[in-house]
């Protein structure tokens, strides 16, 4: 099969090329080519990654945002940016942290009492049922105020927030068990744990500060962490570093390293030599291996684990006595460990070794149960001797980071930090497969579902950390670039730079798009932070504002239940007293797919994106009388810059009129006619349009039935507006009468732009007559 594809570009290419019979196409490609230097591998290349207009690519990845604290994703082999997910960091676009439902979830990842506005975000991770990830679910943390995000890929929005109750920094997360029981999120900087507000000092080092490592417990029905199920191991003052589940038969065990288990503490300014020579003097540090299953049954009977924080802290005494913790030594200063598919194998790369090393869970268990120790570390935890639990060591290059899995049994890739490169390697013979050069210093490496138990190969994308030439210079602040490399065949294939203009992302993890079901709309009047029916949901007709004030401290607050649909907000003028706490909630009433309306307001840092069937909400405080337009911000429709309206802050005591009184233009009995003919006219348009789709299966494309049942509603809006016209022409009111006229038209309008829409779409995919 694979043959037979790579058969098929090569001829594909040849014929393009002219190398058989000479064509225009052939003519214009070579012309192509010469003009732009572009080799035949180049072209092989760019066939490989184009995508056609239209086209999908077959898995999505979600990258870490780095330090501008959301989530990137996009399409593999295509390598294009598909959104930017806001998790720690607002994100106007979307109105996070500026509606009152995202600002809530926010709220839930202070730390410490205060607003952050940022995340270090590091590694994303999927959900996982029986080892495989499921697309419900993407975690990603944040290493700088250790907190885990959850994003529901229901939506691509981010629902929760936890803050880990005792460490003050962590790297390792979010590493997923395989039936995503537990998110693993472990500390990185040892210190006294949170709350502890009387170390002040450096000078106890070893008593006063300590390591972690938290299993969050995820509860898949909810789609939430609940912090009260959740455990932490106390561990001691080693940098904990990254972590991986078990799998199959390591399956209930967890594996996180370390480094600077010297517990070394630097201070160069005062002449002390400095962390990183302190950090790395020793020749291992620690695999930490525990037990997670064994000790959430202890936690669950009552028989280990104390309160504190509000969570449950597992001592190390507790640990130890228990058998859930054990240490093992590892390469010096490492930085990735990856359980094998099958869960036999834990790879670990040490950055400042050249060596790979391959350790076997069979034997780490089988020195657990012969309690084969060779000794304890200075807190009395149990040390396996690194001959008992290695299985191998390969030399895969100097500066190996991290580890990422192939479809191919036994084949692993390891990006090599200091030589800037990938290394395919064979875990179980210990050989080196194939080397890819690199540009520069890579960081992860991530290959698709790579850390599953069933890789699907394909391609591996390096992140890596310099650019330097790779793209137009741009200042001293470089892009980051990922490197997408075919790895179907025997020798790794450089395909694609992408720079990725926002931070430095860490980790990506990329799933078979087919796995994802994204929804198109909500339920009508959802909270969607919360999933649930906003209580500020508002049906078409129902929209009103309402005025409460309390009497003992004379304050007021001004709820307007409102609705946006094509073109309109409703509604469309807002009186408020100065100094009402003012709350406009906005229900987006449409169906139809991609009609996303938004709201910003004139100096009140006002901004939402509601999504069809969305309820969203912004509150501030109307603190000085005067004009404020509001509009629409997204080209909702041909007259979306007309979906505006005015809040209007009355002094106190205003006295002045509501009325509108003033009318720029004014019109006759012929004006009204005219318009009625070209409504008539229009609709004769509309129902050519019905009568092509309807001559057509369009029911087999629930795409289209969406666009006419949005249709359907049109017209009934339509109808609505026809009646008031008619009414008003009857009185002889001929300007209501025209305005009316013309909002039939506009509905019209909208019907002939979504009949359209859909009869394009029936034409593209190739629609069949049936009447
Ligand atoms: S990091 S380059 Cu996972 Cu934060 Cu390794
Ligand atoms: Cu709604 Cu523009």
């Amino acid at each position: 099969m694979k043959f037979m594809k790579r058969m098929m570009v090569t001829s594909i290419v040849t014929s393009l090329l002219g190398l058989t019979t000479g064509s225009v196409m052939a003519d214009s490609l070579q012309d192509v080519m010469k003009a732009r230097g572009l080799t035949e591998k180049d072209i092989l290349a760019a066939a490989k990654t184009y995508t056609p207009t239209g086209g999908r690519d077959e898995f999505l990845a979600f990258s870490s945002g780095g330090q501008s604290g959301q989530v990137i994703v996009y399409g593999i082999p295509s390598m294009r940016i598909l959104k930017y997910i806001g998790v720690f960091t607002p994100e106007p676009w979307q109105g996070y942290g500026f509606d009152d439902e995202s600002k809530e979830v926010l709220k839930q990842g202070r730390v410490e009492g205060k607003d952050l506005t940022y995340g270090d975000t590091h590694h994303p991770a999927f959900t996982e049922t029986k080892g495989e990830s499921d697309g419900k679910f993407v975690f990603i943390n944040d290493k700088a105020n250790p907190r885990i995000a959850v994003i529901d890929l229901h939506d691509f929005e981010t629902k929760q927030i936890v803050v880990n109750p005792f460490f003050r920094s962590s790297h390792g997360g979010a590493f997923v068990t395989p039936n995503s029981e537990y998110i693993m999120e472990a500390a990185q900087y040892a210190a006294p744990f949170v709350g502890n507000t009387e170390v002040v000092s450096l000078t106890n080092f070893n008593e006063d500060f300590r390591g972690g490592l938290t299993y969050w417990k995820f509860n898949t029905e909810e789609g939430r962490i609940k912090p009260d199920a959740s455990f932490t191991f106390e561990l001691p003052p080693y940098s904990q570093d990254l972590s991986d589940a078990g799998k199959g038969p390591s399956y209930g065990w967890g594996f996180t390293n370390s480094f600077c288990t010297e517990r070394y503490v630097g201070g160069i300014e005062k002449g002390r030599p400095p962390y990183e020579a302190g950090c790395s003097s020793k020749d291992t540090d620690f695999m930490h291996v525990t037990n997670w299953k064994k000790a959430a049954e202890l936690v669950a009977a009552g028989k280990i684990g104390k309160k504190v924080n509000g969570s449950t802290l597992i001592t190390m005494e507790q640990a130890v006595a228990n058998d859930l913790l054990f240490l093992i030594p590892e390469p010096k200063s490492p930085h990735g460990v990856d359980v094998s598919p099958d869960g036999t194998k834990i790879l670990v790369a040490g950055k400042l070794d050249s060596h790979a090393w391959v350790f076997d869970f069979a034997k780490i268990e089988k020195a657990i149960t012969d309690k084969n120790f060779e000794g304890k570390d200075p807190y009395g935890i149990p040390i396996i001797a690194i001959k008992t639990a290695l299985d191998k060591s390969v030399a895969v290059g100097l500066g190996p980071l991290h580890n990422q899995f192939d479809s191919k049994k036994c084949v692993a890739y390891t990006s090599i930090y200091v030589d800037s490169m990938i290394t395919k390697w064979d875990y179980c013979e210990g050989k080196v497969l194939d080397q890819l050069p690199i540009h520069y210093n890579v960081g992860h490496l991530m290959t698709m579902e790579g850390d599953t138990v069933s890789p699907k190969g394909k391609y591996l994308v390096a992140l890596n950390k310099l650019a330097i030439d790779r793209f137009n210079p741009v200042g001293p602040l470089h892009p980051q670039n990922h490197q997408l490399i075919d790895i179907s065949g025997e020798k790794m294939v450089l395909l694609y730079d992408m720079p990725i203009p926002l931070g430095e992302p860490h980790y990506v993890a990329a799933i078979q798009a087919s796995k994802l079901k994204p929804a198109v709309r909500y339920k009508s009047g959802t909270n969607s932070r919360t999933g649930k029916k906003s209580k500020w949901k508002t049906r078409a007709g129902r929209e009103k504002i309402v005025r409460k004030c309390d009497e003992a401290t004379g304050k007021c607050r001004v709820d307007v239940y409102g609705t946006t649909i094509r073109s309109h907000i409703t509604p469309e003028t807002i009186e408020v007293t100065e100094g009402d706490t003012v709350s406009i909630h906005l229900t987006n009433l449409e169906r139809a797919e991609d009609e996303t309306h938004g709201f910003a307001m004139y100096a009140q840092n006002v901004q939402l994106s509601i999504e069809p069937g969305k309820t969203a909400s912004a509150t501030f405080v109307a603190d000085k009388a005067g004009v404020y337009p509001y509009y629409c911000t997204e080209f909702c429709s041909a007259l979306h810059l007309e979906m505006q309206g005015y809040l209007l802050v009355q002094p106190k005591g205003y006295k002045g009129s509501s009325e509108i009184t003033s009318e720029g233009q004014t019109y006759t009995k012929a004006d009204y006619d005219k318009q009625v003919k070209t409504n008539i006219e229009t609709q004769g348009v509309i129902d050519s349009v019905v009568g092509f789709i309807t001559a057509r299966n369009f029911k087999d494309f629930p795409e289209v039935v969406a666009l006419v049942e949005d249709a359907t509603d049109q017209l009934g809006f339509a109808e609505d507006s026809k009646k008031k016209a008619a009414d008003f022409a009857e009185k002889g009111d001929w300007n209501k009468a025209m305005g009316w006229a013309n909002q039939w038209w506009q509905y019209q309008v909208k019907t002939a732009d979504m009949g359209l829409r859909a009869k394009t779409y029936l034409e593209e995919h190739d629609a069949k007559v049936v009447k």
